[in-house]
């Protein structure tokens, strides 16, 4: 881990961050390719990329929705009673979040409002080969249903053989997905905006994916809804002196080992915290199966905040604005008004950032590379959209109808004028009959 000190007034800047937040033009230049070909060419595009890519491509992209079911029977009764709970707790979580219309009355008996309406159809974009993450299907599909979407696909790259993962098609099943697609990378995300003659046209796609389907996406959003580009997955962990350096040790690499790139930050206003952490870490991460990846995480992006004030500690967070973000403090909620950039905070020593991951509640699709600045996690909101309404009388028409002109006439805009005008007129000849 690269560490930066900071005295007295000095603060983190985004230098010090050297985030690398764009995709790469030959990423971005390649999925374009491949979308448009996709696009012009169909299903015989999508074979062509699945079998260069994934080294397999099943012989019909539908997997019969008996498999799917099937999965239930295949995956280890503990795994299963370990992902209806999450399922559980999930949808309680996102059923709080889902947005009703609403109806306003004047006076004049004017109603005006907002009425929410469900995307009509979603893809779920679900990474498979050396990830596997059945949690993300539930947190993706969750919301969205929720929402009351009509139809939920789901899209996940087929392994070497042409099959998918019995984990991720248990998931499917549990969370309602509606069809399932073994097709990844940049043809799923071109196959699923523009529709081929097996893929459905959807109106949205959510859900993380490699870089080639960031840039997909990128590429797409405007002709379909995209969630957000996700990049690397990241946690900060702000801790004081009570913190115990062996959780937070566990904590940091419980991100890193995600990916080679997942970003680690270590923030903290007590100097000798970093040399009881990292020694923790040397003593864990060798008895880790994915030390490698751990490694290459810590070493590569991995990045020590010392401070000399809590104050300044504070403010790098904000700056960094992580995507996960851990309180590892004394009187941890205290500190919950001064953090303004994360996309999910974990307050006190036993809020373990895997239980958002999983079980908690809350979705663990969140905004990375510092876009906490401005977005937020995957929600039902995601997946409604509202519709103003607006339905005057005829009194309300000529309150109005003078200020309209008004303005209209300012804009130059005669037709807006007459439109009012017209009604005013109608209204006063007596002809109020619409
Ligand atoms: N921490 C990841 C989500 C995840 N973890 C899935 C385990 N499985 C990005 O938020
Ligand atoms: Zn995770």
């Amino acid at each position: 881990m690269r560490t930066v000190e900071l005295r007295g007034e000095e603060r983190l800047s985004k230098k010090d961050l050297a985030r690398t937040g764009a995709l790469p033009r030959e990423v971005m230049d390649s999925a374009q390719a491949i979308v448009d070909d996709v696009r012009e060419r169909g299903d015989v595009a999508v074979r062509e990329y699945c079998q260069r890519f994934d080294g397999a491509c099943p012989s019909e992209f539908r997997v019969p929705d008996e498999v799917v079911r099937g999965a239930l029977d295949m995956v280890d009764p503990e795994f299963l009673s370990s992902l209806r709970k999450a399922y559980d707790q999930i949808r309680d979580f996102h059923e709080r979040e889902r947005e009703q219309s609403w109806f306003t009355t004047k006076p004049d008996g004017t109603i005006l409002g907002v009425k929410v309406t469900p995307v009509p159809s979603v893809a779920v974009y679900v990474p498979g080969g050396r990830a596997q993450y059945p949690s993300t299907v539930l947190m993706d599909t969750i919301p969205a249903k929720v929402a009351g979407v009509p139809r939920v696909v789901m899209v996940t790259p087929p392994q070497r053989d042409g099959s998918l993962s019995a984990y991720t098609l248990a998931a499917a099943a549990v969370a309602g997905v509606d069809e399932v697609y073994a097709v990844g990378g940049a043809q799923a995300i071109g196959a699923v905006a523009y529709g081929t003659e097996s893929i459905p046209a959807v109106s949205k796609v959510v859900g993380p994916g490699n870089a080639y389907v960031a840039a997909a996406k990128r590429y797409v959003s405007g002709d379909v809804g995209i969630d957000m580009v996700a990049g690397p997955s990241e946690v900060c962990v702000l801790a004081d002196a009570t913190a115990d350096p062996a959780i937070v040790a566990a904590d940091l690499m419980a991100q890193a080992e995600h990916d080679p790139m997942a970003a680690c930050y270590l923030v903290t206003d007590d100097p000798t915290l970093p040399d009881r952490v990292f020694p923790a870490i040397e003593a864990l991460v060798s008895q880790s199966p994915r030390e490698e990846i751990t490694r290459a995480s810590l070493d590569g992006k991995g990045l020590c905040v010392a401070c000399d004030s809590l104050d300044a500690a504070v403010d790098a967070v904000n700056l960094i604005a992580p995507e996960h973000l851990e309180l590892h403090c004394a009187d941890a909620f205290s500190l919950l008004g001064r953090i303004q950039n994360a996309g999910a905070i974990f307050v006190g020593p036993w809020s373990s950032e895997p239980l958002g991951d999983y079980v908690a509640g809350p979705n663990h699709t969140l905004p990375t590379g510092g876009t906490a600045l401005f977005s937020n996690p995957l929600g039902v909101y995601d997946f409604q959209k509202r519709s103003s309404v607006i339905g005057y009388t005829p009194e309300g028409l000529l309150a109005d109808a003078p200020a309209v002109q008004a303005l209209a006439q300012a804009e130059g805009l005669w037709a807006h004028a007459l439109s009012v005008g017209m009604r005013r007129k109608l209204l006063a000849e007596g002809g109020d009959n619409f």
